[in-house]
């Protein structure tokens, strides 16, 4: 099908922190590259991108740091548009949930579904947070999945398995408000009948969308309808959102799921509106390609919840594809916001300055497309100089200094060697099909790798050559040779946009290129003879040992704030309390280790004679994997007298040491502070 226009969505980010490296892998990267090159091939494209600022993980900061719920979304989305800006992601309108216009596109799709009485209300109980005086929906409640026991899934999704839940199939819920259990409470709510979309949901996923979904995505949505749907609930007892505009729906907002994938539409609505266009071809004609670029973990909301709600609407087309990105994760353990365990976008911004470019390519040469992958700051400074400036950067420059050496950078002339390089140019003119190719499918990993051909190809053409030894001998040759360099430049720009795009600006100014189309791509006719180049700059410079050490030190040190953080928050409960003649009878005495050595064929425990002041006696201690016995002798220790004594390995262990075990179960002694007399005691 030829379509006549696309409308290209990446998902829209929660405002309630920054964007990381693997939102930028997952969503953004991959759905710029897609844009970019759409645009070069002249289609009509909008590419729709914004905050999603309704929603509980929202609320939940706002209760946290004790501001309002506007604070942190106006926070955040200035920040995320702000980065993503400096990023070179080319939305065409990055807008925000909490408009006017997104609220009342919401309200007004909600309004026609319930018109046509598609919805079902009903009474139900729900959990409910008496401290709090609020009803525990999504996020507010967490508790233990009922798929794969993982203790910390939320009341809607289970991060661990990606089963999307509801708060009643939580295991032993608990309110994320003030950590009680939580009642039960009547309330009504708007049900999305699901169960009734199935048969369309199978014939269209399931039959339509075979071959060309994805395999994880099509994988996802086949289990989902497998399983059965049900109805789901679209809207919630919050203060925070869209309202649900029906009468006797006060106190109620849109559930956030309901109303974020239209904040899509209400985009390209205030796109349009600033324009002077029409909207609805985007959204409603059946000619218009719809591209959602999400994440793993929003494949049900997309492929089928969203495309329910559209159905139910009437008037909308269903996306032609969902290519959803697998997880990246970091120095091999999965990012996360809350443990800080992340690449934060406006940090390397600050960290790199001017290198998008490498870490789009960086992310896109181990884009998360199949399987979840690993970003290492090896690799990213790997990629960086074995690949960018060796090979792409490197050709390029040499193609520069050797044009501004050999003819005071203007370009040759082209001479008549065609039949020579008649190979090469072959090789170029094919690349933009093999590239385009690639894209179409989805498949950037793949699309880049081939643009890396071409400049590998450059720059062994260059190397083969040695137009540096030939120009005393052949200078007619050289001629040719540079300017066919030229025309592989040029070729590295148009193909290396949708890439590499403030590269491809670099090397367009260097050229004195105009504007650029995808048709232009493969010819080696693009640079004319007689042109004065511009000054040559380097494309990429090598990033040094140091700057990576840096990166590594700063996560080292979130690793190291986290495992105390860890330790700090996992001290045990009291005791039950008992009474003082209880403690009294406890006889712990000051005493001196004289001897220690280790027990035979035991990993934990140490032999140690110990002086008691009341005696010398032999005591056996589990601590041989904290201490070396040679280090402990003298040393002064608590240690209880009137246990009775036992037998350990064949020895008779006659008290015991007090030691301190921390939530690692790490031993330490406790001394006590000031030297006292072995005998002394403790109470
Ligand atoms: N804000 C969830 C997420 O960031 C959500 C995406 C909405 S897309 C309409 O995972
Ligand atoms: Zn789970």
């Amino acid at each position: 099908m030829q379509f006549k226009r696309f409308t290209v969505t990446s998902a829209l980010p929660y405002a309630n922190g920054p964007v990381h490296i693997g939102h930028l892998a997952g969503v953004y990267v991959p759905a710029d590259i897609y844009v970019r090159y759409l645009r070069l091939l002249g289609k009509d494209v909008v590419y729709i991108g914004g905050s999603d600022e309704h929603g509980v993980p929202i609320t939940i900061k706002a209760r946290k740091e004790g501001v309002p719920p506007r604070e942190i979304v106006d926070r955040y989305h200035s920040m995320i548009k702000q980065s993503f800006e400096e990023f070179g992601i080319s939305f065409d309108i990055y807008s925000r949930t909490s408009s006017d216009i997104h609220h009342n596109t919401a309200a007004e799709i909600f309004r026609t579904i319930f018109d046509k009485g598609v919805f079902d209300e009903r009474s139900s109980m729900q959990l409910y947070d008496e401290a709090a005086d609020q009803f525990l929906a999504d996020r507010y409640v967490t508790g233990t999945c009922p798929h794969c026991s993982f203790e910390k899934a939320y009341g809607d999704q289970c991060e661990n398995c990606g089963t999307s839940l509801s708060p009643l199939e939580l295991i032993n819920p608990r309110s994320a408000l003030s950590g009680n259990v939580p009642v039960m409470k009547e309330t009504t709510h708007w049900y999305l009948p699901l169960d009734k979309d199935e048969e369309w949901l199978r014939e269209w996923i399931l039959e339509g969308h075979k071959d060309d979904w994805k395999v994880n995505v099509y994988g996802q949505c086949k289990s989902w309808i497998d399983q059965g749907l049900r109805p789901r609930a679209v809207t919630r007892d919050l203060d925070w959102g869209v309202k649900v505009p029906i009468e006797g729906a006060e106190g109620k907002v849109l559930y956030v799921w309901f109303d974020a994938p239209i904040g899509y539409i209400s985009a390209t609505k205030e796109w349009a509106a600033a324009l002077g266009k029409n909207w609805e071809p985007y959204w409603k004609s059946n000619d218009t390609k719809l591209v959602h670029f999400i994440g793993k973990d929003n494949i049900v909301f997309h492929c089928i919840i969203f495309p329910s709600i559209l159905k139910a609407e009437g008037s909308y087309i269903l996306p032609d594809n969902v290519p959803a990105n697998e997880f990246m994760n970091l120095e091999s353990e999965k990012i996360s916001t809350s443990r800080n365990w992340a690449v934060w976008l406006h940090e390397y911004l600050l960290d790199f300055p001017g290198k998008q470019d490498v870490l789009r390519y960086a992310l896109t040469a181990n884009a998360p497309e199949t399987k979840d992958n690993d970003f290492t700051w090896k690799d990213f400074q790997a990629r960086n100089n074995n690949e960018l400036v060796a090979i792409f950067g490197n050709f390029v420059n040499r193609t520069m200094v050797l044009t501004q050496k050999f003819y005071e950078g203007i370009v040759p002339e082209k001479g008549n060697a065609e039949g020579e390089y008649a190979d090469i140019i072959r090789q170029i003119s094919e690349f933009p099909a093999l590239i385009a190719s690639s894209l179409e499918r989805y498949r950037f990993r793949e699309a880049q790798g081939i643009f890396m051909d071409l400049a590998r190809l450059g720059n062994k053409f260059l190397t083969d050559q040695e137009p540096w030894k030939l120009i005393r001998t052949d200078p007619q040759k050289v001629k040719e040779i540079i300017h066919l360099s030229i025309q592989i430049c040029a070729n590295l720009a148009i193909a290396g946009e949708p890439f590499l795009p403030f590269t491809s600006q670099k090397i367009r100014t260097m050229l004195g290129m105009g504007e650029i189309t995808w048709e232009m791509a493969g010819n080696c006719a693009l640079i004319p003879d007689g042109r004065q180049l511009g000054e040559a700059h380097l494309l990429f410079a090598k990033i040094e040992d140091d700057m990576i050490e840096h990166q590594v030190q700063k996560l080292r040190m979130t690793k190291e704030e986290n495992t105390e953080a860890q330790l700090s928050s996992s001290v045990l409960p009291a005791q039950p309390s008992i009474e003082f003649n209880q403690f009294a009878a406890i006889d712990i005495r000051i005493a001196t280790i004289l001897e220690a050595e280790k027990v035979a064929k035991t990993k934990k425990l140490l032999k140690l004679k110990v002086d008691t002041g009341i005696d010398q006696r032999v005591v056996v201690s589990g601590i041989a994997e904290y201490y070396n016995p040679e280090e402990i002798i003298g040393k002064q220790v608590l240690l209880l007298v009137n246990l009775e004594p036992r037998d350990i390995k064949g020895i008779a262990s006659q008290g015991m040491i007090l030691m301190a075990e921390n939530a690692a179960g790490e031993l330490s002694f406790v001394e006590s502070e000031k030297a006292f007399a072995a005998g002394s005691r403790v109470k």
